[in-house]
């Protein structure tokens, strides 16, 4: 079996999207998830340029061996591009494999562990009043876990928080915006929303929280201990991400659990927090860690340490990688939780896929392959724009992380 041709396309259907087509002698295609938020073109000419050309006329049955071909064949590894650039190809060729063998790709990861992927939403409102409400709307939609998001006193613009309720998305058309930002006046506002929740739905619901790595480890214990009473499911990238030494500081401090790893690339950016047991939950997605075949060791290496899986599933990472996590998620054995932050509409048209949600759940479907499909013909109705997530200032206008 041979590779023929692979080609990139970028759609906007609401949000920029970059997707890869491998196409094969055999007829069949596979699709795989390139897209890096803000950064979109970078792995388009990552994978036209530099991959494509070495992926033409191989064997689309040697995953391994091609996966390694591109990672540890290439001097310059790593990276979001890099790696979101092999996912692509990973995934492509994961779907090729379900197709041949006419099995979905979970049959392929050890078949299914569980019967469905509890998910969770992304509440948000301005005022706490607001978000209490919006969870409950989750709640009502048979949500089990609800991630919440308040806008506050004092800030103008708060990352998580939008007037699109079901659909949140970051990233604006045009240059980066910038917004402001006081730790003092978050920290100070935060443990009132969940004494708010908790009050109103009492201590069922899993409740989630991202700080968007906006705070020092200090600061981050302090708020988890001041949380414990709440009983969080998680507490999200409560650090920047890049040192990974900072969770122990946190983890003498509290026992509220703690994820991160939206924005890691390889295991060397979670050995660390891994062998050290300093979180609950690797946040990694399929598209941003290099694919499935990597996440699946990945995992394997987090499950020895009683660490679990949350994959990242916000609107950047488009259903091409929806299909994939969940394909992964209903097969390893220490899955946690999956984000679900749903696509528009738009988006759901131009990717056709198998999975389907119920009552707090997805479900990855059973056709063969990821059970994904990319219509190109409307794709090409949208494209590209220019869009970017915003910068982050301090009151004092001091650059910090968004
Ligand atoms: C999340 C995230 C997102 C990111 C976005 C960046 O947990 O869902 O923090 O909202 O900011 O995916 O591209
Ligand atoms: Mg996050």
């Amino acid at each position: 079996m041979k590779i023929t041709d692979a080609k990139v396309f970028v759609t906007s259907p609401g949000r920029n999207f970059v997707t890869l087509k491998i196409y094969t002698d055999q007829g069949v295609y596979g699709l795989g998830d390139g897209t890096v938020n803000g950064r979109e073109l970078a792995v388009v000419s990552y994978l036209e340029d530099h991959v494509i050309p070495c992926l033409i006329g191989r064997d689309p049955q040697q995953i391994e061996d091609i996966w390694q071909y591109f990672y540890r064949g290439v001097y310059w590894r790593r990276g979001p591009i890099t790696m979101a650039a092999i996912a692509a190809v990973d995934m492509a060729l994961w779907d090729i494999k379900g197709k041949m063998l006419n099995t979905p790709v979970y049959n392929l990861l050890g078949g299914k562990s569980r019967e469905a992927v509890m998910v969770y939403g992304h509440a948000n409102g301005i005022e706490i009043s607001e978000t209490v409400e919006e969870a409950g709307r989750y709640l009502d939609m048979g949500y089990q876990a609800v991630r919440v998001q308040t806008g506050v006193p004092g800030l103008e613009e708060v990352y998580g928080i939008s007037k699109d309720k079901l659909f949140y998305e970051p990233a604006k058309k045009g240059l980066p915006p910038e917004y402001r930002w006081s730790t003092e006046k978050y920290l100070a506002h935060i443990p009132k929303l969940f004494q708010e929740l908790r009050d109103t739905y009492g201590s069922d619901p899993h409740l989630l929280h991202d700080c968007h790595h906006r705070l020092t480890p200090i600061e981050a214990a302090r708020l988890g201990k001041e949380l414990e009473p709440y009983h969080l499911f998680w507490l999200e990238d409560t650090v920047p991400a890049e040192l990974q030494e900072g969770f122990r500081i946190i983890r003498q401090h509290t026992t509220t659990p703690l994820a991160v790893g939206e924005v890691f690339n390889t295991v060397w950016d979670a050995h660390i927090l891994i062998t050290e047991q300093l979180i609950d939950y690797l946040r990694m997605a399929i598209v941003h860690g290099g694919g499935l075949t990597p996440m699946r060791k990945i995992a394997a290496m987090a499950e020895i340490y009683h660490i679990k899986t949350g994959c990242h599933g916000a609107t950047d990472l488009s259903p091409v990688t929806m299909a994939a996590a969940l394909h992964f998620d209903i097969a390893i054995n220490n899955f946690g939780i999956q984000e679900y932050m749903r696509h528009t509409p738009e988006t759901d048209e131009v990717f056709p896929h198998a999975y389907t949600f119920s009552k707090g759940y997805l479900y990855p479907g059973d056709a063969p392959g990821l059970g994904i499909d990319f219509n190109e013909e409307l794709a090409a109705k949208y494209p590209y724009e220019r869009a970017y997530l915003p910068v982050n200032r301090k009151m004092d206008a001091t650059l910090f992380n968004w």
